[in-house]
């Protein structure tokens, strides 16, 4: 493919995943800048977490207005959304209608797996081997393989002899799981088996959540959409709203408050709350105090709250004992929001087993054996999460410059810049890396600031004929810092979280996303930006190189 004097590449660029990020890089990339690119995917369809996360119940938790591409003004105008949350059939739904809509599945590969992406030093570009046999060039690599998409599924011992069904919400069977009359086991109860829960009690003959740490969860008050709402209050105003939540603290159009739960009187805090509690969703942890994220003084009244709250609604004391969440503090991990959750432990097909104090020590044929029970079950659910944030790329055999590979470079854990770059790795551009606000904001807001963010530097080096970007080794060894020193402050270091890779076995215990809000790590991009792209290496190369024809 090469000259003495010129390279011809294949693309201009890949994309590796189809979920919003891939969808909507494909789409700026080649429609605005005109590049050719290729996107490559593994499952058989676009949607990326929401082609994956096909569990009962799966929803997302923000609500459905801001859950949502702003590239369109049209679509944003033509698109309804049935539920103040949006489900997963739904988002998917709007997942495919974008990639019809702009055209881009004839960019998109499916069915195929990227294994490995190696920069070829000599000629700076990069070549991309996928398990469909693919080996292809691009001068850029691009990553959307999503945060929280690599399931983690406990080695348990015993877990290949059971000859029951066992699924990961992550990665559930496209044609649903019939639990009628089954007996059902779900261990774990993160977000995504706080919403599954619910749901499968209602179809199960019995139920038995296997729960390692007890949560705090506020109830969504999952609704059909308010449309009056949104015909008079969003659309005609969309450009405001997402604006405002650009700049947020986390992507969502809302006003944080400015008050400290310590000072105001215990009436004023109960009644801040119950108002919290009763209009549901994320305004409990974003709208009532500031410091409740900070303080743990703070924090202490509002998971107090949500203790009472607990207290009210589950009967059995037993099993209320076990419900309380009393080792980590409120929101120190995931903060989560449910339909019913507590509710269903007031059923009579539900069971709660508390394996922090009473471990399972081995998964058996006929069921699960704990240190004083034995439970015979039909399906086993692993509500056990992900590898997130880095699991994705660790499973690439990613190599930069003198063949390093990701994994030796993250050995300590996740290095990048800015949560885009990693110093080694020219020219490959995460979509919400770890060291990004990504997980700790509105999904879309955080990817669609990386798309422009990202797309316009490429812009910015094609314009120039620069043929590499590359983050400084010092300024990623201060980002790193930076990610650190704000972290330090707040409730996530004070809980095993998949923020810090506590739920993997011998990941590093490193806080991966950005804590300083999307908004100021907006500005921070813009700034650098504006100063030439502070703390990148720019070099214009030695080889003349012929760009593909645009986009194909
Ligand atoms: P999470 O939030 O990581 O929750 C996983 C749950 O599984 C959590 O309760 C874990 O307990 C539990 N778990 C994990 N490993 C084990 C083992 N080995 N044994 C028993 N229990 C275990 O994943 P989700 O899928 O619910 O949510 C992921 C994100 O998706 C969510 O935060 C949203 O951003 C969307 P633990 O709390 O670690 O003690």
């Amino acid at each position: 493919m090469s000259t003495n004097s010129e390279i011809h590449l294949d693309f201009d660029a890949v994309v590796i995943g189809a979920g919003f990020a891939g969808l909507g890089m494909l789409r700026r990339l080649r429609d605005e800048l005109g590049m050719s690119v290729q996107v490559y995917e593994t499952g058989d369809g676009v949607g990326g977490t929401w082609y994956w996360n096909r569990y009962p119940g799966a929803r997302c938790d923000s609500e459905s207005y801001v859950y949502c591409f702003s590239f369109s003004k049209e679509l944003l105008q033509d698109w309804n959304w049935s539920g103040k949350y949006p489900e997963q059939p739904e988002i998917l739904s709007y997942l495919n209608h974008v990639a019809d809509r702009f055209d881009l599945r004839r960019n998109i590969q499916l069915k195929t797996r990227v294994i490995s992406a190696k920069f070829l030093e000599d000629q700076n570009h990069w070549q991309i081997e996928t398990d469909q046999g693919d080996c292809v060039t691009a001068q850029f690599l691009i990553t959307g393989v999503g945060c929280i998409s690599t399931g983690n599924v406990p080695e348990i011992a015993g877990r290949d002899s059971f000859e029951g069904d066992w699924y990961h919400t992550g990665s559930w069977p496209h044609e649903g799981v019939d639990f009628v009359g089954k007996r059902v086991a779900v261990i774990g109860t993160g977000s995504s088996g706080v919403q599954a829960i619910p749901v499968i009690a209602e179809q199960a003959k019995s139920l038995t959540v296997f729960q390692r740490t007890p949560q705090y969860s506020i109830p969504a008050r999952h609704e059909t959409v308010d449309r009056r709402f949104i015909e008079e209050e969003v659309k005609p105003n969309y450009d405001e709203i997402l604006e405002k939540a650009r700049w947020s603290k986390s992507g969502f159009p809302v006003d944080f408050s400015e008050r400290s739960a310590l000072e105001v009187s215990a009436e004023e805090r109960q009644r801040t709350y119950d108002a919290a509690w009763d209009n549901g969703g994320m305004q409990f942890i974003h709208g009532t105090f500031k410091d409740i994220r900070t303080d743990i003084k703070a924090n202490d009244t509002a998971a107090e709250f949500i203790r009472s709250k607990i207290r009210e609604i589950v009967k059995d004391p037993e099993t209320l004992e076990k419900l309380l969440p009393m080792d980590h503090p409120y929101g120190s991990k995931r903060a989560l929001i449910d339909t019913d959750y507590f509710e269903t432990y007031n059923r009579e097909n539900v069971e709660l087993v508390d394996i922090r104090n009473t471990p399972i020590q081995k998964i058996t044929p006929t069921g699960i054996r704990t240190e004083h029970e034995e439970f015979e079950f039909d399906i086993i659910v692993f509500a056990t999460g992900f590898d997130a944030m880095t699991g994705s790329f660790l499973k690439m055999d990613v190599r930069g410059r003198n063949g390093l590979t990701l994994k030796e470079k993250w050995t300590d854990g996740p290095r990048t810049y800015l949560g885009i770059q990693v110093a080694g790795f020219p020219n490959m551009f995460m979509i919400t890396g770890p060291g990004s606000p990504s997980v700790l904001s509105n999904m879309p807001v955080a990817i669609e600031q990386h798309i422009e963010w990202i797309s316009d530097f490429i812009e910015f080096l094609r314009e120039r004929g620069i043929e590499t970007a590359e983050a400084d080794v010092d300024a990623e060894t201060e980002w790193v810092s930076h990610v650190n020193e704000v972290a330090k402050p707040t409730m996530f270091m004070l809980a095993n979280s998949w923020y810090l890779g506590a739920n993997i076995p011998g990941k590093p215990r490193v806080f991966m996303p950005y804590a300083g809000g999307i908004g100021t790590y907006r500005r921070k991009c813009c700034d650098i930006a504006d100063n030439g792209y502070e703390g990148f290496i720019l070099s214009s190369g030695s080889r003349k190189r012929a760009s593909m024809a645009a986009s194909s």
